[in-house]
């Protein structure tokens, strides 16, 4: 199934879509997205909602062409270790093989982070049998840089349970910190060559104000929620994520990719919809961010579509923000 994209419009409506992973294979643009499905579930906190079963690839030749879909790449029957909730995903290449990242509740309902392989952008991907060793919560987000190195960043709030995890293990009574303490952050390790394990265990990525102060959990305008995302632009690298009660995608910079991290603006002002989740990508010379609303169901948290827009890097690196309904 095919659709015409234009900016600030559903890329597909055939499908509900999420959390779209963009990037640049073969010359053409892939965007891997969470699959919402149209179904009633127990809204709350917990995210039970979000009750994903697979991932669709979606593809485009150039910004102005048809968009698509090329049918399922992978789904939870085919993960060994996974029972449900198949959210966020991201996708990366290296040494001629894909690389499909997703989180899912294990059987033990923990979330944890899969890796799949495939020959093609598209897919299929066949999953490995057990998830990503010393990984844990959501939304992993692959990011290979310059000389090679890969990095996965990973870590979701509330129902992403990374609060569970501040003890080194899954406590399924923990909280998150007090107001006043500094916010949790989204943990980050580097891949080892097989992009199937990490090379040492995840750091927790350190998030601060112009001052050096780290930016405190009760910071709800600007503390880390979900949803992190690299891109490097002029030898910089940028962390952008989700603040998630405050519904924006904001960003920090660093010169290292593992921080520690400066925080610096609004990427995206809030959307339609609770939640909010993007990816940044460089195409043929000009940048985009691709993102979700819940515009396509009137507004159903739980059934979103997909978006696109240039997105603008100003002449200081900083990234002009985007209000994506003016
Ligand atoms: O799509 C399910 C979850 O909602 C994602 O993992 C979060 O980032 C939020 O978009």
């Amino acid at each position: 199934m095919t659709a015409k994209p234009s900016f600030n419009q559903p890329l597909v409506t055939h499908l509900y879509t999420a959390d779209p992973s963009a990037h640049v294979f073969e010359g053409k643009l892939y965007v891997y997205p969470s699959h919402d499905l149209d179904h009633e579930r127990t809204s709350n906190d917990n995210g039970d909602q979000y009750d994903m079963e697979d991932y669709h690839v979606l593809s485009m030749d150039a910004p102005d062409a048809p968009c698509v879909d090329h049918g399922e790449a992978l789904h939870v029957s085919g993960v060994p270790w996974a029972s449900q909730q198949m959210w966020a995903p991201d996708a990366a290449f290296k040494d001629g093989k894909y690389y499909l990242f997703f989180p899912a509740r294990d059987k033990d309902g923990v979330f944890r982070i899969g890796a799949a392989v495939g020959e093609r952008p598209e897919g299929p991907f066949r999953a490995e049998p057990s998830w990503i060793d010393g990984t844990f919560s959501i939304d992993p987000a692959a990011f290979v840089d310059d000389d090679g190195r890969a990095y996965l960043f990973f870590g979701g709030l509330w129902g992403g349970q990374l609060e569970k995890w501040q003890g080194g293990s899954f406590d399924p009574s923990a909280e998150g910190p007090a107001g006043n303490e500094p916010a949790l952050g989204p943990r980050a390790a580097e891949l080892a060559d097989d992009m199937l394990s990490l090379r040492s265990a995840p750091v927790e990525l350190s998030i601060v104000d112009a001052d050096g102060r780290p930016i405190a959990a009760g910071d709800e305008e600007r503390r880390y929620f979900e949803g992190p995302w690299m891109h490097k632009h002029q030898g910089r690298y940028y962390l952008s994520y989700s603040t998630g009660t405050t519904h924006k995608i904001v960003y920090a910079t660093s010169d290292n990719p593992l921080g520690p991290f400066v925080y610096q603006g609004t990427i995206l002002e809030p959307v339609v919809g609770w939640t909010t989740h993007h990816s940044i990508v460089e195409w043929d010379g000009k940048w985009y961010l691709f993102y979700h609303d819940s515009s396509l169901s009137g507004g159903a948290d739980n059934k979103r579509c997909v978006k696109f827009t240039e997105l603008h890097h100003e002449e200081d690196g900083s990234i002009r923000t985007i209000r994506p309904y003016e």
